[in-house]
């Protein structure tokens, strides 16, 4: 098994590596792949010094499987050019995430949609990746009738260039900036582009992937999506109302079975989930879980998890496993 990484220079190209070293992923080799101004730079898998190569030179080495990291442009540019040579993509950007022809894929909800014709697959958007992961169970046994979500996103999703202004901000240094002001000691409620309609793109990337994921139209979603000089993850206070009802006992009861979650949820001893604590976790924690005692049937609950990892290395390597143990690649 050879597998490619697209943008193995960038934050999700290094922790693609950890997490594929991590989880034991059967691979003989990996293709280490950059733009041009990466190439021949030196990286170590494995304890093994291997070299960064361009995108042409990858295709004709034939992995099985891509792994893109590389921004939506890349994406879009590159991956039919492996996927017409026969190499699986799993592409993290948000290039073909709506594209109706491709699976949006959490592998604990819907990986059982890909089948060996998938030549492109779209890995969600770290923010609505945690989202869903918590709430899929309780989706299946309440129904959710609609989601308001406030995040706290870390620098890290942004990429080095934001974790380079926050520390040097931090540092009373002079640096290139990620963000249109300061990130250190404020918090900026705009992540990626405005759209039409006043949200930010990031803000609908919650909005239209929570559906598609959960392959239901019905789920109604707003988001309000924010940055804050935080690093080790995202975030996320969620109000959730679901068609049925339930008790708090029966809600922890599917949190607690709930695959990738780990409830953190004991106030009396101050337990409840930072990003901290979060960081370098494959799960999703979940904690702060209370009635709301505005509306019925309602929840409100703190979600927080690795963008880096669940949100983008993790999710995709999975699927990378998934597409092996069942013969697609
Ligand atoms: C952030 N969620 O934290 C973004 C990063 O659509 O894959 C990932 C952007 C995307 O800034």
């Amino acid at each position: 098994m050879k597998v490619a990484v697209v943008g193995a220079t960038g934050l999700v190209g290094g922790e693609i590596l950890k997490v594929l070293e991590e989880r034991n992923f059967p691979v003989d080799e990996v293709l280490l792949v950059a733009s041009e101004k990466s190439i021949g730079t030196k990286k170590t898998f494995k304890g093994k010094e291997l070299t960064v190569m361009g995108v042409k030179e990858a295709i004709a080495a034939k992995p099985e499987i891509a792994i893109f990291s590389a921004g939506g442009s890349t994406s879009l540019a590159e991956a039919p050019n492996f996927a017409a040579a026969g190499i699986t993509v799993i592409d993290n950007s948000s290039a073909w995430r709506m594209d109706p022809s491709k699976k949006l894929v959490v592998p604990e909800i819907n990986a059982q949609e890909l089948t060996k014709d998938d030549k492109i697959i779209a890995n969600p958007n770290c923010s609505t990746i945690q989202m869903v992961v918590a709430l899929n169970e309780l989706h299946k046994a309440l129904q959710i009738k609609r989601i308001v979500v406030s995040t706290y996103q870390s620098v890290t999703g942004t990429g080095k260039k934001a974790v380079d202004q926050l520390m040097n901000e931090r540092a009373g240094k002079e640096g290139e900036m990620a963000y249109p002001y300061k990130i250190d000691l404020n918090v900026i409620p705009h992540i990626d582009v405005f759209t039409e309609n006043g949200y930010t793109k990031e803000e609908m990337k919650m909005v239209k992937e929570t559906k598609k994921i959960f392959g239901d139209d019905s789920v109604k979603v707003t988001a309000t999506t924010v940055r804050i000089p935080v690093m080790g993850g995202h975030s996320e206070s969620v109000n959730v109302e679901f068609e049925k009802d339930f008790t708090l006992d029966e809600v922890y009861a599917i949190l607690e079975k709930t695959p990738g979650v780990i409830v953190v949820d004991d106030v009396k001893n101050l337990k409840y989930p930072m990003p901290q604590d979060a960081h370098q976790k494959d799960e999703v924690l979940v904690g702060r879980v209370r009635l709301d005692e505005t509306q019925e049937r309602t929840l409100n609950m703190w979600i927080v998890a690795d963008n880096l990892r669940k949100g983008a290395a993790t999710n995709a390597v999975q699927i990378a496993e998934y597409l092996l143990e069942h013969n697609l690649v």
